[in-house]
């Protein structure tokens, strides 16, 4: 594949912005490779500025439920633009999308919109500290909540992808207020809540974990954590930016039947622009500013092309039945790379819910940090590049989560399957 464009405009791009790329996990790094550049995409496939064409399974990260540039979005953002894009004032669109988010999302009784996944957590984990009069926090290892500075410690993503879950730049008086626990083992938790549970402002965690490869919670393990958080006093943060409104209209705790005291959204709900909220109790959400002590605020937040765009996402997806035809396709893909690893007798953990997917190359059961480090990052990188070639488009690191979008049809998913049985060949 050719990539002259690309390359010039990385290395133009190195000259002015750090590492010549806006959020690390794009510079493919971790994959030995560099950067294409986007210069447009529509449906399931982006073309690079040399004008290669490729099937995109990241999806923005997420956000592009519909698939790229739906016409329903591009629409809604025209003509609410038509009025101004900006005003920092209270509009309609804000009372539309929170009354949309307390009816789909079952914990959430008042949403305050922000700008991206990382204020949605780091101003849920303040107010619990507010609402809570404690400091303390407990994370997982493996989990990343966006690039906090308290939750920075242990984290997944571009930390985990680029070895450095730990950020430089993170005070040790901050990091000392996070409590890091494995993921799945909730006997630690109990344990920790018996010698400082008066201490614990907040339990925070990944929904279903996917920034470091896709992990799933043991029977009983979000429902032990309710209870322990619960029988304390802390609050339990789910943090649903990866899930929300993409596994199911209300998330993982709707799928699970669990409900947490607050909420952190982003992605989907943003309808390709940046969004977050963060969302819950109403006795909780009451504690910020005006009404309460807690302070957060944005100029930004509430813009009213980012809710139009979001709200004619949501609706779509509502109107088409989206998250069955989002599980039939995971489905497919599913059952063909099974089929295809199978046949060639490689080790392989394939975790998927409904859109959402990761391939490992290992044969421990994916449980928490420990066993998705046991998976094989070279045969990874080969695979990665060998898809790439053949215009498949996946995350360029073992510890991102795979998407698919309403956009992807039959076809695309055979041409994917396809592309495994050839690069496997190469592995
Ligand atoms: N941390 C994001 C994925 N989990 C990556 C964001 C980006 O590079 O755009």
């Amino acid at each position: 594949m050719k990539r002259d464009l690309s390359d010039k405009l990385f290395q133009a791009a190195k000259k002015t912005i750090p590492g010549g790329v806006n959020s690390p996990v794009r510079a493919f790094k971790n994959v030995d490779g560099e950067p294409f550049f986007v210069r447009r995409a529509k449906g399931c496939k982006i073309e690079d500025v040399d004008g290669n064409q490729m099937i995109d399974y990241v999806g923005t990260w997420g956000p592009a439920i519909l698939g790229h540039a739906p016409e329903c979005v591009l629409e809604a953002v025209a003509s609410a633009a038509k009025d101004g894009v900006s005003f920092g004032i209270p509009n309609p669109y804000e009372v539309e999308m929170a009354g949309l988010i307390v009816d789909w999302v079952p914990s959430v009784e008042k949403v305050r919109m922000v700008n991206s996944g990382t204020e949605a957590t780091m101003s849920a984990v303040r107010l619990a500290r507010g609402y809570t009069g404690r400091n303390k926090v407990v994370k997982f290892e493996g989990c990343y909540h966006g690039h906090v500075d308290s939750l920075l410690v242990a984290a997944g993503s571009g930390a985990l992808t680029h070895g450095e879950p730990d950020s430089a730049g993170v005070p040790s008086a901050f990091a000392a207020e996070t409590i890091i626990l494995p993921y799945n083992d909730l006997e630690k938790v109990r344990a920790v809540f018996s010698e400082m549970g008066d201490q614990i402002a907040a339990v925070i965690v990944e929904s279903y974990p996917a920034n470091a490869g896709l992990i799933f919670p043991k029977e009983g393990y979000l429902q032990g954590l309710r209870d322990v958080t619960a029988q304390y006093g802390s609050v339990f943060i789910f943090d649903e930016v990866m899930t929300g409104f993409r596994v199911a209209r209300g998330g993982v705790q709707e799928l699970e039947g669990i409900t947490p005291d607050l909420t952190a959204m982003g992605k989907v709900i943003g309808g390709g622009l940046p969004v977050g909220a963060f969302g819950g109790k109403a006795e909780i959400m009451n504690y910020l500013a005006p009404d309460g002590p807690v302070y957060q605020a944005g100029t930004l937040s509430g813009n009213p092309l980012a809710m139009a765009a979001g709200l004619a996402q949501l609706r779509e997806m509502d109107r088409l039945g989206g998250y069955c035809m989002l599980e039939k396709m995971g489905a497919r893909l599913e059952v063909g790379v099974r089929e295809i690893l199978a046949a060639k007798g490689l080790e392989y953990q394939f975790n998927r819910v409904g859109s959402m997917f990761c391939l490992f190359f290992t044969n421990e059961e994916i449980v928490n940090l420990d066993s998705v480090m046991t998976a094989d990052t070279v045969v990874f990188r080969k695979f990665f590049t060998a898809m790439l070639e053949q215009g498949v488009y996946m995350a360029p690191s073992p510890y991102e989560t795979g998407f698919i979008s309403v956009a992807h049809g039959d076809s695309e998913i055979d041409t994917t399957l396809e592309a495994v049985d050839a690069a496997l060949v190469k592995i």
